[in-house]
């Protein structure tokens, strides 16, 4: 290649080759960088000094922002991140204030592992990361207000998480109010008695540690010993979100056990309903939609209580969305951690001593006494994680506990198993089993041989004895039967109707009452590492938390030699996690005035989580040197309030993987309420539009022993792929380093030029479809460029060729319904049609004998977003000054948009009988509906028959009467 070009270029000493896009790119990287042209202006700044640019509308256009890895990027990284620049691009063309930058999201695991592997610290590696990533992000000539940009490490962004934290840890949730509010308010209402003090005693009685503990119940963020999930193979706790569906760790797929832990919680659950229903005013994806409400798994049902027989003082309350089938009800089930059948300080189990009398013998699983069953059953139970527990398909197991309850609807006592497909952390831990109507209870029924009733009408032929059944019927459309006891009757009601009869009927007698139940769990937000936020905390003598004061933030990490994680065999549950910061003495005892005179306290040793620096990191581009507020409410309403008719603002459009659906968006999300409900912000939601682009494949090569090859030398042989000489297999699958398929935006830009780059990866197919990389594939849009050049320069003289003058019908033609397309698809995200319009028109003007100026500028115009740097380096070749990122884009005229009509004629028996004008687009059914429709057609018919018709769109018309 290279000695085709030398002799080319020998010919053609201006022709655009990757030489000449290298020396374009970089000179207009740096003048733009020198005169600062995508600095966004701000309102109390720039936008106030300059009306036009005020009334502006503005567009907040965001990425996901990276990790940035040793790794660096492959070109699937810049996907979105090119997709986001062209729209933001076209933006400021048609008169917009766009603001776009990009931070890092620098925080977190992988950086702290490859600390340990490497022994260097990871704010130096992680450092290193990010000079590497922006010189390649630069390169690609994305339009960032670099003023913007920062690093989610940086004291100066972190004091404010850490801020945001103290003012979560400082509010509780109203329910009344439906809101946050700051807990000094909360404490108001306990001092004047406004409000009732959990527990028996007066808020004067308690002591400072006592209502630190009633305000922990209350407080947004707080500190509890919950079973907590803890990964010993990581050293450290995880959230619900990072466990994958069968139990492990998301990162480095490591066994999680659940262990009771003092952990730091963000109370989320308290915004469970407000998180659900805002989703719907939200311009997001249905699919990502879908996940969070499944996350957030609301569901309808009812609280019911249980007697115990014999025990007047205890009842077992389970929660059902089935309430209309108590009287099917033949069982009961408890979670193997219930505390009916545990033993603490607070509870004594009910566990008889012995077998009642009767107890059927596959029930006691062997073993001499209630106690025993259900200890041994515990300890089985607690070696499982729940998914292992709940999966459908797996054999049912459990034992009888020896109690018996009474169900409230009958009177009939009903056997209290514990089984571990019942999970503690969900609903009340504890189920009435309806066998015949729930497949996992008929599954449990059978095992155990105990009876199932029927309840409700089976929609098909199987009859009303489940023991005839092959599993459960199951339908929210059928009639009730069989439910007529304790002044309560269910029959003949279909379910829904049965379900409102039935809560009604419990609340009537005080013994449950409908409730709606949540899945959410709150956010475990402590996690046992290094490099993380410090927790603005500090615990006195008694162990109370205090809240550093603001003017103590930031608290920095503190410099230390040893900041590995202390990690443990996978297996071993019986672990304990240990802090990096807990290591260092001097950083942890400090002395510190609160307020009330120096006094002795240990630091939090714990670190926020890495998904805390991502949670706000919005609020922090609207206003990134702000030392005093944690963002000005002048700065954040211009971009991020509430616009018209919508009832909360965000950013305009946010672009990313699919992959964060539940963790990042729902976090960043319920920080948003909070510091919206406190009065810091005026949106409740961070992203009005979200968009997940597809990924970029590649080819993966592996070897007879499955091994990944390097992609770049395997050899194609009639249908066949060779490395090395050896065959070799091919599957389309992810790019990156572990499977050696990896192309970096730096070779693809050495070879061709960050604009054929950025033109390719948005030519591939629509932005969010998963599409193949293919290399070879590249040099077509090359091509395009070098014939957009060669329309304006002579490759010989480097001269601009265009003509003053004006351009034929056909080229307006084309040109402008090339502009209204393109303008289109770029407003819609459809690069790739709008690419597809530009090379048509291209084609077109290259066939032209001259180039009018005008067509000229305005193709320049149109690629712009998509080429910035042949677009700028042509349009001041062009004559034109100032910079072309921020000139107009065209605006077709209508009056070339409208195709120009043809005369079609009419024929009958070969004669004509009357002419139409019809568009040249016209499809032969319309035109024969319109011919025949013509009032000199019908007339010259005269109510004859019609034997046939012949059209030949948009020309003709022969109609042959019968
Ligand atoms: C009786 C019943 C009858 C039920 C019936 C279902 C069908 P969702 O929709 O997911 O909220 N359940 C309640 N708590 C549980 C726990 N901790 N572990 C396992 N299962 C639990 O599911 C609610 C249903 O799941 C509840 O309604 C309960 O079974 C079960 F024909 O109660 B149902």
């Amino acid at each position: 290649m290279s000695e085709t070009n030398t002799a080319a270029e020998v010919a053609a000493p201006h022709r655009y080759t990757a030489a000449l896009a290298a020396d374009i790119e970089a000179r207009w990287q740096d003048a733009w960088d020198a005169e600062g042209t995508y600095e966004a202006p701000n309102p109390s700044g720039d936008l106030a000094g300059d009306p036009a640019v005020a009334a502006r509308p503005k567009k907040f256009i965001m990425d996901m922002f990276p990790y940035p890895s040793g790794a660096g990027l492959h070109v699937g990284h810049p996907l979105g991140y090119i997709a986001t620049d062209v729209y933001a691009r076209h933006h400021r063309m048609t008169g917009h204030n766009v603001l776009h930058t990009l931070g890092f999201d620098a925080f977190g695991l992988p950086a702290e592992q490859y600390a340990v592997q490497t022994g260097t610290h990871p704010r130096v590696s992680t450092e290193a990361n990010i000079v590497n990533m922006k010189a390649q992000l630069r390169r690609l000539g994305l339009g960032h207000d670099k003023r913007r940009s920062f690093e989610t490490i940086d004291p100066a962004y972190y004091k404010w998480t850490q801020w945001i934290f103290l003012q979560i840890f400082n509010s509780w949730y109203d329910e009344d109010a439906k809101k946050a509010r700051p807990i000094s308010e909360l404490i108001e209402q306990f001092e004047s008695g406004q409000r009732e003090v959990p527990g028996t005693r007066a808020w004067s009685e308690l002591s400072a540690a006592e209502r630190e503990d009633v305000l922990g119940g209350y407080r947004l963020a707080y500190a509890s010993d919950a079973p907590v999930n803890w990964c010993p193979g990581l050293g450290t706790v995880l959230a619900n979100e990072e466990v994958t569906a069968d139990g492990r760790s998301e990162r480095g797929n490591f066994p999680v056990f659940k262990s009771k832990l003092r952990q730091w919680n963000m109370r989320i659950t308290a915004y469970a309903d407000r998180l659900l229903e805002d989703l719907d005013a939200l311009d997001w994806p249905e699919a990502i939609k879908l996940q969070q409400r499944n996350w957030i798994g609301r569901s309808v049902g009812a609280r019911v209580d249980f007697a115990v027989d014999g025990r007047p003082d205890e009842k077992i309350t389970v929660f059902t969305t089935r309430q209309d089938t108590l009287f099917g009800a033949t069982y009961l089930v408890v979670a193997p951690e219930h505390q009916l059948v545990t033993e603490d300080e607070a509870h004594r189990s009910v566990v008889p001593a012995a077998w009642p009398e009767g107890t059927h013998q596959d029930w006691t699983g062997g073993h001499a006494t209630p106690a025993e069953a259900v200890a041994a059953y515990r300890k089985e139970a607690a070696a499982k994680s729940d998914v292992e527990r709940q999966a459908d398909a797996k054999e049912k197991t459990g034992v009888f506990t020896g109690v018996y309850a009474v169900n409230p609807a009958n009177g009939e006592k009903l056997p209290v198993f514990t089984a571990d497909y019942v999970l503690m952390g969900y609903g009340t831990g504890a189920i009435m089993a309806v066998p015949a109507h729930d497949s996992r209870d008929f599954a449990f029924a059978r095992a155990f041989d105990l009876p199932m009733r029927c309840v409700v009408q089976p929609a098909d032929d199987r009859g009303t004895d489940p023991s005839t059944w092959a599993d459960s019927f199951d339908s929210y459309d059928a009639e009730i039967i069989n439910s007529a006891g304790r002044g309560v009757s269910l029959d003949g009601l279909v379910v829904t109707e049965a379900k409102t009869r039935m809560a009604e009927w419990l609340t009537e007698q005080g013994i449950g009452e409908a409730t709606v139940n949540f899945r959410l769990r709150d956010w475990l937000f402590s996690r046992q590492r290094y490099w993380g936020e410090p927790f603005p905390i500090v615990y006195d003598e008694q162990g109370v938390a205090h809240a550093l004061p603001e003017s103590m933030l930031p608290l920095e990490l503190p410099e230390v030699e040893d900041y590995s994680p202390r990690t443990f065999e996978p297996d071993d549950a019986d672990t304990r996690p240990e802090t990096p910061l807990s290591r260092n003495e001097e950083w942890v005892n400090v002395t510190l005035d609160l307020g009330d005179g120096p006094k002795r306290y240990r630091r939090e040793t714990n670190t926020m989580p890495n998904w805390a620096g991502s949670c706000w990191y919005e609020l922090r581009y609207l206003d990134p040197d702000n030392d005093e507020q944690l963002v000005s409410p002048e700065i954040e309403q211009y971009w991020m309030g509430p616009r018209e008719g919508q009832p909360h603002g965000g950013v305009d459009l946010y672009v990313g993987g699919a992959e964060h659906a539940v963790l990042h968006l729902l976090y960043a999300r319920f920080w948003s309420k909070i510091l919206f409900d406190l009065g810091h912000i005026s949106s409740a939601e961070p992203f009005h539009k979200l968009y997940n682009q597809g990924m970029i494949q590649a080819y993966v090569y592996r070897d007879a022993r499955g091994i990944a090859v390097p992609a770049a030398e395997v050899e194609e042989r009639e249908g066949a792929y060779y490395y090395q000489g050896e065959k070799v297999s091919r599957l389309l699958g992810k790019m990156g380093k572990s499977l050696k398929n990896a192309v970096t935006p730096d070779e693809i830009c050495s070879e061709y030029g960050a604009d054929t780059l950025r033109l390719y990866e948005m030519a591939m197919g629509p932005l969010d479809v998963s599409r193949p990389w293919d290399t070879r594939a590249v040099v077509g849009q090359y091509r395009l460029l070098q014939r957009l050049w060669r329309n304006v320069v002579d490759e010989a003289t480097g001269e601009v060729t265009v003509v003053d003058g004006e351009a034929d019908e056909a080229t307006l033609r084309a040109l402008h319904k090339a502009i209204d397309g393109v303008g289109q698809d770029l407003a819609n995200l459809r690069f790739n049609t709008a690419i597809a319009k530009i090379t048509e028109l291209n084609n077109h003007v290259t066939k032209l004998s001259e180039v009018p100026r005008s067509v000229a500028e305005a193709m320049v115009l149109l690629i712009a977003p998509l080429a910035p740097h042949i677009a700028e380096e042509l349009w001041h070749r062009l004559g034109r000054s100032g910079s072309v990122v921020h000139a107009d884009f065209p605006v077709a005229d209508p009056a070339y948009l409208v195709d120009e009509a043809v005369t079609c004629v009419v024929q009958i028996k070969g004669k004509v009988k009357a002419r139409l004008e019809v568009p040249p687009s016209i499809s032969d059914e319309e035109l024969e509906k319109a011919a025949l429709a013509d009032p000199a057609v019908v007339a010259a018919l005269g109510g004859a028959g019609i034997r046939k018709v012949i059209v030949r769109a948009p020309k003709l018309v022969n109609i042959v009467p019968a």
